[in-house]
Parts: structure tokens; C-alpha cells; sequence
């Protein structure tokens, strides 16, 4: 009798049994699952890097992803979806300065300079800073982001890139599909799709907070595209151009999402 094992023993066991083979299977699982993330990562680690071009320097599966990921975005890409924008109040007074890259102080002369607007191979529209002050000033206060991991509600103010490009009659440019600005000293230069340039928040900006831009912050002009990372910000532009090709970008080539969209 001793021996014997209750009914509710035997319940037990068999529960004890059940919850192993369940504990057994969620633990195989997890190692499978685990291994197969491991291998993944390896392949990833150890596939192709892509040569430098126009894009350069990651993992070329990543690289797919990336540009797969934009041919998407921009499909749901809109005019009427709006950045968040925000009271003047709520600006920071202190707007961090991030990286300066071709801002450098040789050869460069704010009085002298002039917008050189690429409108074909061998014509040029040159512009100086009294021509897009005629236009009508928009400004915006936002949240700037950094890839980086910061951001900042910053104010400011210029004209609307797309009124820039209708003012001047850019029509025919304005169907390319890409534009590629770059410092006076082409050492730093973005590109981006065009949807993002013609975009109502996208501005030319000579001011902010109120006041023209500082060295720093990229004056005379610099680009404000709050539907993109920083990086695509490009502070002192030099030259405008446009193209049915992505133009080379200075962080794309580096290793960076090409489109950095946000
Ligand atoms: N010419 C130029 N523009 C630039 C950069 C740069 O190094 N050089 N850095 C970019 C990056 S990474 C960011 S986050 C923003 C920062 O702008 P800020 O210095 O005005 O904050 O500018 C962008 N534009
Ligand atoms: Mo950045």
C-alpha cells in the first residue's frame, strides 16, 4: 500500500511530464532560434562589402534592405503629411552645432558669395542672398534630428524650396528626380530625392532664431528638410544641381541610409 501511488500522484507526474516536454521544446526553440540569429548575423557579417560609389562601405544585404525600404517610403511619400511644428516659444536658444564639414574658414568669403544654381551641364543660374530675400519668407519650428541620437525643437526661417524652384521657373528640373547640393568647397554634399526637396516644409534658410544665420549654422544658406535626418541639412550651399541619378552624398558613400528619411 505503501508503494502505491495515489491517483493525484500519478496526475502529478504526468504534469510534471507534460510542463518538461513543454520546457524542452521552448528551450529548442529558443536555441534554434537563437542559432539561426547567430548565423544570420554571421552571414550578414561576413557578406560583401559594397564597393565605395554613390553608396559605399555596408554590408551589401543591409544595403538591399536600405534601398528596398526607400522605394517603398517613397511611395507612400506625401505632400500633405505634415512634420509636427511647434510654438516660437518652445524653440531652444542654444542650437547645438553638430559638425562642420567644408565650412571650413580658407577660400571662403561671405560677401562674395553667390548661389550657383546647376540648371543643365553648361548653364548657370547664379543667385545672391538679396534675390531669395524678395521671396516670400516661410519658417518653421520642428524638432531637428540627428542620426546621431539628438534632437533639438529648432526655428527657422527662409524660402520655401519649392517657391525657389517656381519662382525661377525650374519646371523641367523640377521633374528630375533628384536633387544634390554641395558646399562652395565640394567637401561636403548631399542628395535626396526630389519629393523631399518640393516638400511645403522644405526651406532655403538664411535665418534662425529670427536673426541671419552664423558661421556655423551654415550662412549664408543651408538646407532645412525636416523630413529627413540631419545629416541631409547641409549647412553653406554652394551649388544646386539636379539629375535623374542619385548625386553622390558624403554619408550615403560612408556607409548611411542614402535616403535617411524620417
Ligand atoms: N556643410 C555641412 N553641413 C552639415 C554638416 C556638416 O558637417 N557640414 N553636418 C550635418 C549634420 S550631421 C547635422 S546633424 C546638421 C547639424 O546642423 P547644426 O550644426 O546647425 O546643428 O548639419 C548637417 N549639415
Ligand atoms: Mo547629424
Amino acid at each position: 500500500m505503501e508503494n502505491q501511488k495515489s491517483a493525484e500522484e500519478i496526475e502529478e507526474e504526468k504534469l510534471d511530464r507534460k510542463l518538461n516536454r513543454r520546457n524542452f521544446l521552448s528551450f529548442a526553440t529558443f536555441a534554434a532560434v537563437g542559432a539561426a540569429a547567430v548565423g544570420g548575423w554571421k552571414w550578414l557579417y561576413h557578406a560583401d562589402i559594397e564597393p565605395r560609389k554613390i553608396t559605399g562601405f555596408t554590408r551589401e544585404p543591409l544595403r538591399d534592405v536600405l534601398n528596398k525600404n526607400e522605394t517603398l517610403f517613397r511611395k507612400f511619400f506625401s505632400h500633405d503629411h505634415l512634420v509636427k511644428t511647434y510654438p516660437k516659444s518652445e524653440a531652444v536658444k542654444n542650437v547645438r552645432i553638430n559638425s562642420l564639414i567644408g565650412l571650413e574658414k580658407e577660400g571662403f568669403d561671405a560677401d562674395t558669395w553667390e548661389l550657383n544654381v546647376q540648371k543643365s551641364k553648361d548653364q548657370i543660374l547664379k543667385l545672391r542672398l538679396d534675390d531669395l530675400k524678395k521671396l516670400p519668407k516661410t519658417e518653421i519650428v520642428f524638432d531637428f534630428k540627428c542620426v546621431e541620437g539628438w534632437d533639438q525643437i529648432q526655428h527657422w526661417g527662409g524660402v520655401k524650396f519649392a517657391d525657389f524652384m517656381a519662382h525661377y521657373q525650374l519646371h523641367n528640373q523640377a521633374k528630375m528626380e533628384y536633387v544634390g547640393m554641395k558646399t562652395p568647397n565640394s567637401k561636403y554634399y548631399i542628395g535626396m530625392d526630389m519629393e523631399s526637396a518640393l516638400h511645403p516644409q522644405t526651406i532655403l534658410a538664411y535665418e534662425m532664431n529670427g536673426r541671419p544665420l552664423t558661421i556655423e549654422h551654415g550662412a549664408p544658406l543651408r538646407l532645412i528638410v525636416p523630413v529627413k535626418y540631419g545629416i541631409k541639412n547641409l549647412k553653406r550651399i554652394g551649388t544646386i544641381s539636379f539629375s535623374n541619378e542619385r548625386p553622390p552624398d558624403f554619408w550615403a558613400r560612408l556607409g548611411y541610409d542614402y535616403y535617411s528619411g524620417l
